[in-house]
């Protein structure tokens, strides 16, 4: 597709649960220099100021822990991304946890504004999930609800205080419309999530979908699906793979996901749309790896892949 590739890193973790998703993107650049590829030799990376030190002390903010630095990230990542778009090269991001990629979305809607964006989110989870409705707190089970500006209320069952929800709505963009969001493999979700999935009709090609129709005619589905869009994004949490076929090397896995080879398919595939204007990977963990460092592998793999695509 031609596209002029900038790395972003942003090893921000501070919307996960669990610790070491900040060393994801140096894991897969690791095995990139372990195979002495010059993946990240060849094209420049630029690195997102992360405030992973946040998390030596307790978050103040009980139904969005570290929302004052995930506030921080949304902006910087956010603003990386438009400068990135305006520079005419295309974000590839590599990301620590997933609560970031709300700024991400917000970047690429400021980057063209009235333009209509459409959202590819491929993961386990639905990320949901808002301070009102959150069982554990954490802001990367709530990225998605950001992008659609929602707080589902219907759900309630937090109380959460002035501050947080100020910033909470600072998070919020309402870039995205639910009918240009399509899911891909998610599988682990809470009743407050599958309520804003059926009340906005939310799309969700699951991991059977995929296998019964085939990635190739999934590709021209969601070509036909997202014809309505200007611009496309493409969100691609690791554990919407399978664990036993990967690692366990991520925050949150899930038995029952796709295979490498599905997800590189379906990938590789949706990188030939011309309308794709950034793509980001995320929740590779090391220190969860029980592979050593399978998980970062079978990333760096596929990254390699993506990039053959997206520049060819
Ligand atoms: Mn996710």
């Amino acid at each position: 597709m031609r596209k002029k590739i900038q790395f972003i890193f942003n090893p921000s973790e501070l919307g996960a649960g669990t610790r070491g998703s900040s060393l994801g993107p140096n894991a897969i650049l690791a095995v990139a220099r372990a195979k002495k590829s010059n993946l990240f030799q060849n094209r420049k990376i630029r690195n997102i100021q992360d405030h992973n030190y946040l998390l030596d002390s307790p978050s103040n903010f009980n139904n969005s822990k570290y929302i004052d630095g995930i506030k921080k990230i949304y902006s910087e990542i956010s603003l990386t991304v438009e400068s990135t778009i305006k520079n005419n090269t295309f974000p590839f991001i590599i990301a620590g946890d997933h609560s970031s990629a709300g700024g991400t979305i917000s970047g690429i809607a400021s980057s063209f504004p009235g333009k209509k964006i459409g959202v590819l989110w491929i993961d386990a989870h639905a990320d949901l999930h808002t301070p009102y409705t959150t069982p554990s707190g954490n802001v990367h089970g709530m990225p998605v609800a950001t992008a659609l500006g929602v707080d589902n209320l219907d759900c309630k069952k937090n109380e959460v205080d002035a501050e947080v929800i100020s910033m909470w709505d600072n998070l919020k963009s309402n870039a995205l419309k639910p009918e240009n969001l399509f899911y891909v493999a998610v599988r682990d979700t809470e009743k407050e999530e599958n309520f804003l999935i059926e009340k906005l009709e939310i799309k969700n090609f699951t991991v059977e979908e995929v296998r019964k129709s085939g990635t190739t005619e999934l590709i021209k589905i969601l070509e036909h699906k997202f014809k309505d869009v200007d611009y496309l994004y493409v969100s691609f949490d690791v554990d919407s793979m399978d664990p036993e076929l990967t690692s366990h090397g991520t925050g949150t896995p899930v038995p029952n996901g796709l295979t490498p080879e599905e997800a590189k398919e379906l990938l590789n595939g949706v990188c030939q749309f011309e309308k794709l204007v950034a793509l980001e990977i995320v929740e590779v963990n090391p220190c969860l790896d029980e592979k050593k460092n399978k998980m970062a592998e079978i990333t760096f793999e596929l990254i390699e892949s993506l990039v053959q695509t997206l520049e060819n």
